[in-house]
């Protein structure tokens, strides 16, 4: 064992670690800025810094192994003095318009300069050095003018989704993470997945809000309906910005929180999750019957989408033709609902809250307006914005009755839940497709095999005639090297369930921020949790899907479906 002391006090680990880590274990506050436990420690904040037994200079914590015999100061007056110098330094050439700032309220730097008390220790010698807002995506909003230099967003990008958009150029004041050539980032071969803000640990790359206008839409209806949708993820994660622990299950409150909001109806994405897996079951099935494009890959993650359109539009025919739940549930509100609650499209607005930060660029998409040309989906909040909202209005969340989605579009079963986790849209694809083509349920409906972290899972199902191979990619990094391999000719599939960011949509770029190196676990749990416990696991179960089939879309893939459920891939 390794045995160490922190502040004179004696410990021991079995383990190789950091003695930041170490601390963090115990309970001993050391603060960080540029630290995130999901990256590489990159020592660049020296908010971390702690004293040590093997010579004079202090050590960054974050990059200095736990050595046997250490031992350790993290509260002599010098650590302290440390802290506070290097901070007021972050503090003196950083735009501090905090009160209109996005990350107000959750900006790590903000809560480390209230704990130490340094907003005078050094005179404020902020510019604008940078002097570049970049809000041409409409997914993110990168303030380059509040960048802390900690390498996240870099570190994100590349080494988490292998995507290299940001790197960091220049020295001193003049050092920022920059697009390649400085561009616009909608002029890059970003997928604004967001995983770029949900690291950021300040307001420097933020979700493009959509709070006010949320807001204004509330207050001011003008006779409109305004309608809420909320995705699969977004119920294990949202209780996260009220203080309790990731995978805390809060369906019901956050119903209850969008109807004190001024919300008129509530609907679910789980239940246009149950629907893609009728429509894309089916198109599976077709495609294996009559020799169609495969492998057939899942559709339904807009980073993914951007993705292939920008990257890899080689790969176009092998989309399914299927909306996003999102995109099916805006076209039903609008284009039939609306219709049978005796309103124009027009007058209905659709609020979806969404783990994404890719979906307010979906809900762009020029495939997806009506027929007179406005967006089926209007607005589109990421969880955090949701949690933000909730705050502003000073909704007493937590103590907060349950409440349930409204009818029929709210009902779901456990298969459609599942979607928010990695593997789900394939374990619920299975449930569906293997009962309608073999006659009988599948023999296990936690089907193991496509479940948990490995980046690339895959199984193959006796299927009657055929062996159905499949796969599951997550993680932009993880995508690209399995289309590699596809490419290659290395693997051979019928069917693969892509989602960009790691863990699905539970990890999604627009889920509340997470300092915990274990929340993808927590919330995966949570979802499983929702599942298990419905009477109801199987799609083609849920009665109002097989009721909207006889009442309008007749069956998946009719004439009606094509129309409203299904898109087509541009490049
Ligand atoms: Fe997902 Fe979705 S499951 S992409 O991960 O398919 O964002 O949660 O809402 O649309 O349902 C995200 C989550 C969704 C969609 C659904 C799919
Ligand atoms: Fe990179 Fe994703 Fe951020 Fe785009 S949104 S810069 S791809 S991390």
């Amino acid at each position: 064992a390794i045995k160490f002391t922190i502040n004179n006090k004696k410990y021991e680990s079995t383990t190789a670690k950091t003695i930041l880590e170490a601390c963090r274990e115990n309970d001993v506050y050391v603060p960080t800025l540029c630290y995130h436990p999901m990256l590489e420690p990159v020592g660049k904040c020296r908010l971390c810094l702690v004293e040590t037994n093997f010579g004079g200079k202090m050590v960054p914590a974050c990059a200095t192994d736990l050595r046997d015999g250490v031992e350790i100061t993290t509260n002599s007056p010098r650590v302290v003095n440390s802290v506070k110098s290097n901070l007021g330094l972050i503090l003196a050439t950083h735009n501090q318009e905090c009160s209109s700032c996005e990350a107000n309220g959750r900006c790590e730097l903000q809560d480390l300069v209230y704990r130490y008390g340094v907003e005078d220790k050094f005179p404020k010698i902020f510019e604008k050095h940078h002097n570049m807002v970049d809000s041409s995506s409409p997914a993110l909003i990168r303030d380059m003018d509040k960048c802390v230099l900690c390498y996240r967003c870099v570190q994100a990008c590349s080494l988490l989704q292998g995507m290299d958009i940001l790197s960091m150029t220049g020295r001193g004041v003049h050092a920022i993470p920059k697009t390649a050539f400085d561009s616009p980032i909608s002029e890059t071969e970003c997928i604004n997945c967001g995983a770029c803000s949900f690291y950021c640990p300040v307001g420097a790359i933020s979700e493009h809000s959509a709070v006010r206008r949320t807001l204004d839409v509330l207050e001011n209806k003008n006779g409109k309906i305004v309608v809420f949708q909320t995705a699969p993820a977004t119920r294990v994660a949202i209780s996260e910005e009220f203080g309790m622990e990731p995978g805390d299950i809060s369906t019901g409150r956050m119903v209850a929180a969008i109807r004190k909001l001024g919300a008129d109806v509530v609907f679910d994405t789980n239940f246009s999750a149950d629907l893609t897996i009728m429509e894309e079951g089916s198109e599976l099935l077709d495609r294996v019957a009559n020799g169609g494009t495969l492998p057939m890959f899942t559709s339904c993650c807009p980073g993914w989408i951007n993705m292939v359109e920008k990257l890899y539009p080689e790969f176009i025919p092998n989309l399914s033709s299927c909306r996003s739940p999102q995109g099916m549930l805006s076209s039903i509100i609008k284009n039939h609902w609306a219709e049978k609650m005796g309103r124009k499209p027009e007058d209905v607005i659709v609020v979806s809250v969404m783990p994404c930060t890719a979906k307010k660029d979906e809900a762009r998409r020029e495939e997806l307006k009506t027929e007179s040309g406005i967006p089926e989906t209007d607005i589109v909040l990421t969880t955090r914005e949701l949690g933000r909202l909730i705050k502003l209005k000073k909704i007493p969340f937590l103590s907060l009755e349950e409440s349930e989605y409204n009818n029929p579009l709210g009902e779901s079963t456990g298969a459609a839940v599942i979607f928010g986790n990695t593997g789900g849209v394939m374990e619920a694809a299975l449930r569906t497709a293997y009962e309608i083509a073999l006659e009988k349920p599948m023999p296990t409906l936690n089907y193991t095999p496509v479940r948990g972290f490995q980046g690339i899972k895959e199984a193959t199902i006796p299927f009657g005639e055929i062996d159905l191979k499949v796969a599951v990619v997550h993680q932009a990094s993880n995508i690209r090297e399995y289309l590699k391999k596809l490419k290659n000719g290395e693997v051979e599939h019928h069917f693969v369930e892509f989602m960009i960011c790691k863990g699905g949509c539970i990890g999604g770029g627009g889920e509340p921020k997470s300092l915990t190196s274990d929340y993808l676990e927590r919330r995966m749990k949570g979802i499983y949790n929702i599942d298990e416990r419905k009477t109801t696991r199987k799609s083609h179960e849920n009665q109002a899907v097989q009721q909207i089939y006889e009442q309008f879309f007749e069956k998946p893939l009719s004439h009606k479906s094509h129309k409203l459920l299904h898109t087509h891939y541009t490049n």
